[in-house]
């Protein structure tokens, strides 16, 4: 593979792989540019681990990140980051009994350090953000905790001038049971292309019903990564039209409803250039509140998707909390395709 495309820009590729076969890689001895481990041991410093349970069959797996050979680590505050001039992963993992700071300050603490360690890399645009936060629908005070998060996440955007909302990132926000909370991120030297969903109210203009401060996050994000590819990063989708959960209780039509919003996201970004992408080819995560729910989403699923498909060989299911406590079912995605943004 040659380091650079025509463009001058060392291609990022990603590949969904068990633990196994990650840990087999890489073939000539240095460590992959980096991953998201899901369900995998915490001691890889290149495979920052989502610390929730695995629901399906082939256990442990992880989307490993390939960029350049020539990979810098470093620290800036509380994040961890590998870049290779062009692309940066990095992680975040802050205790709050160590800290001793509430959830909307440790929050606020761990996005300006975030934001320090673009300026330090010069990869100064958000891609894709994951966050797991423990307890997430658990009352911190007289606000739900998720809701303190996003007091802090969004004071953060505003102080380091990021967008918080026209052009804020894919994120997707899950809560986990225990442990500290998780940021894990992907940046890059070129802004990406936000898309929304025409079926949903944009998550940074919710009412004030949901929060004192709006979730910052774009419905997906569009984004060349070299080789003649553009990514597509699907923030979490879940039961929401307008800004309203719809089939509260009812994980099926939850599911169902969930499978729409994605094909009208992936509609969405398909506008945006010649990259064209499909619901049943995309490196899916299933998040379910209640472990016995696993079954019926995978059914209905595969009912939509086909069970030989892409996305259901590849999906990963795990145990989560969701950001609403109405909302049994979130899916986030990344796919990749030929292509170019815009035209
Ligand atoms: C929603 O649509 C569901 O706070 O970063 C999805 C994706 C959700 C990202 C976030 C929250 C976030 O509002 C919840």
């Amino acid at each position: 593979m040659s380091a650079r495309d025509f463009n001058g820009v060392p291609p990022l590729r990603v590949e969904r792989l068990s633990l196994s076969e990650s840990l087999a890689l890489p073939p000539g001895g240095h460590p992959p540019f980096g991953a998201l481990g899901y369900g995998t041991p915490d001691q890889l410093a290149w495979m920052p681990t989502v610390n929730a349970r695995v629901l399906s069959g082939a256990g442990a797996m992880a989307d490993v990140w390939h960029a350049s050979e020539h990979v810098e680590s470093g620290t800036t505050g509380v994040v961890r980051w590998r870049c290779d001039g062009h692309w940066m992963l990095g992680a975040i993992d802050l205790d709050e009994t160590v800290e001793g700071a509430g959830l909307s300050e440790l929050a606020h603490r761990a996005y300006r350090d975030l934001f320090q360690s673009l300026a330090q890399t010069g990869c100064t645009h958000l891609l894709r953000i994951w966050n797991y936060l423990p307890r997430i629908n658990a009352d911190g005070g007289g606000l739900e905790r998720y809701r303190q998060f996003n007091l802090g996440r969004q004071e953060a955007f505003v102080e380091a001038g990021q967008s918080a909302f026209e052009g804020a990132p894919a994120a997707c926000a899950l809560g986990i049971h225990q442990g500290a909370l998780c940021i894990r991120f992907l940046a890059g030297r070129v802004a990406p292309l936000p898309v929304e969903n025409p079926r949903q109210v944009s998550a940074y203009h919710y009412p004030p019903a949901y929060g004192p401060r709006s979730p910052t996050f774009s419905r997906a994000a569009l984004a060349e990564i070299g080789g003649g590819d553009v990514a597509l990063f699907i923030s979490g989708t879940a039961s929401i039209v307008g800004h309203e959960t719809v089939h509260r209780g009812d994980v099926r039509a939850q599911t169902a409803e969930t499978l729409r919003n994605l094909e009208a996201v992936i509609a969405a970004a398909n506008q945006r250039g010649t990259a064209r992408f499909t619901l049943d080819a995309i490196d899916a995560v299933v998040y379910v509140r209640h472990v016995a729910d696993a079954p019926v989403v995978r059914e209905i699923l595969a009912q939509h998707l086909g069970d030989a498909s892409h996305t259901m060989h590849h999906a990963v299911f795990l145990q989560a909390d969701v950001c609403r406590q109405d909302l049994l079912v979130e899916i986030e995605a990344h796919a990749v395709a030929g292509g170019a943004l815009g035209g």
